[in-house]
């Protein structure tokens, strides 16, 4: 036994002698095809922007080799797809052959922009590479992105509107409010002050919820949140969550409202992860679609919340500011919500984006989530009323709907 060993071994220690020796005669950062001249590069496609003009538009993928003393002449095929943006109207669909010649390192596709006359958010295109010939594929997919360049005020006579469908999206929800009383197949009504729990729900607010019509309504295809004064210092309102019965994960929010204004109004459209229960605040996760607090009628905030359970939460938020309050007409206030990355927008103007690697391990926004609509009144947040304040308030929802992509 110890002789075959010792033989094994001395064998073994040629191979490597061998294989070693006979590398040096190759390319040696190819050991796999230690063949002189058969040098094959990497071929990658970068991401690409564009901005939409009245004349349209290029935008330009580059693809690079990361090396350039390849002998033999690359070759690949390429192609656009449109996610959100669509073909023929935002883009020209695009396909062919790249080339990249022995010497050079790159190739640039380039796709046309095409103008259109609406106003959009940001939309996306891919282009993926192929067939490479005398090349290998590292990074086969990138994605282009179109700015917008139609920023006139669209929308009905009452204010910002927005499509009912958008190219590459599919709707999961629509709330029209078009019934004569609040459905509680998908709602719930949070009553009370938030006593014996967190009496003023946990900022020391001063209102009192009812599911009262004088506090909530639906008439004319909207749901109307009223903040009324009752006594001096007592107020009654509205909060309605979709808890248990509404509750999804990542797509395209739009909530169209028009808001209450003066001291001591605290209106919001906001989520909460569904593990509430299981993790506690803040460690479920909140997502603002829409706060805004009444003595500054013209600002809106859009905020994502997150930390440890029964910790302070960490934030982080965007303020939205226009000229016009938002109780003088209707606005859309949207978030695109994704894997990893959340996007605000006010009448599709983008004001606030949080990634999960701006906050790293943190991140609570993986998961499904819940809506929650309510007219909040005083505490900690936007201040107590004052005699410059007048009721009733009201905070009119004319329709929640969620897209998500194909
Ligand atoms: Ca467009
Ligand atoms: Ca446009
Ligand atoms: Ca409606």
């Amino acid at each position: 036994m110890k002789k075959y060993s010792k033989i094994l071994i001395v064998a073994i220690a040629l191979g490597s002698i061998w294989i070693i020796g006979c590398s040096d005669d190759g390319d040696p950062t190819n050991p796999t095809n230690p063949q002189p001249n058969a040098i094959i590069p990497e071929l990658s496609i970068a991401a690409a922007t564009a901005v939409e003009t009245d004349a349209g538009g290029k935008m330009d993928f580059e693809v690079t080799t990361n090396r350039s003393d390849f002998s033999k002449e690359v070759t690949f095929q390429y192609a656009t797809k449109g996610l959100t943006a669509e073909p023929s109207k935002d883009f020209t669909t695009t396909s062919g052959q790249g080339t990249i010649a022995v010497g050079s390192n790159s190739f640039t596709i380039s796709i046309d922009i095409l103008n259109d006359d609406d106003r959009e958010i940001e939309e996306l295109l891919e282009v993926t590479i192929s067939d490479a010939k005398d090349a290998t594929i590292k990074t086969a997919t990138n994605i282009g992105s179109i700015t917008d360049n139609d920023m006139s005020q669209l929308g009905d006579e009452d204010g910002y509107n927005t499509p009912t469908s958008y190219y590459g999206y599919s709707q999961i929800w629509n709330e029209d409010f078009d019934g004569g009383s609040v459905d509680e197949e998908r709602y719930n009504f949070e009553l009370g002050d938030g006593c014996p729990n967190i009496c003023g729900w946990g900022n020391d607010e001063l209102q009192n919820y009812t599911n009262e019509e004088r506090n909530v309504k639906l008439a004319d295809g909207r749901m109307t949140i009223t903040a009324t004064q009752e006594d001096v210092f007592s107020f009654n309102s509205a909060r309605l969550t979709t808890k248990d019965k509404v509750e999804f994960q990542y797509g395209r929010i739009d909530v169209r409202a028009k808001l209450p204004k003066g001291q001591g109004l605290w209106p919001a459209i906001w989520m909460l992860g569904t593990n509430i229960d299981e993790v506690g605040w803040p460690a479920c996760g909140e997502i603002d679609i829409m706060e805004l607090v009444g003595h500054k009628a013209n600002q809106v905030v859009g905020t994502a919340h997150w930390g440890e359970p029964g910790q302070p939460s960490t934030f982080r938020s965007s303020t939205y500011t226009q000229s016009k309050d938002f109780s003088e007409d209707f606005h859309v206030f949207t978030l695109i919500w994704e894997l990893n990355k959340m996007t605000w927008y006010v009448d599709e103007t983008k004001f606030h984006t949080i990634k999960r690697s701006d906050i790293d391990a943190q991140w609570r926004f993986n998961q499904p989530f819940f809506f929650i609509f309510n007219v909040a009144v005083g505490g900690r947040y936007p201040g107590n009323p004052d005699e410059t304040t007048t009721f009733p308030q009201t905070m009119d929802i004319d329709y929640v709907r969620v897209f998500q992509p194909n």
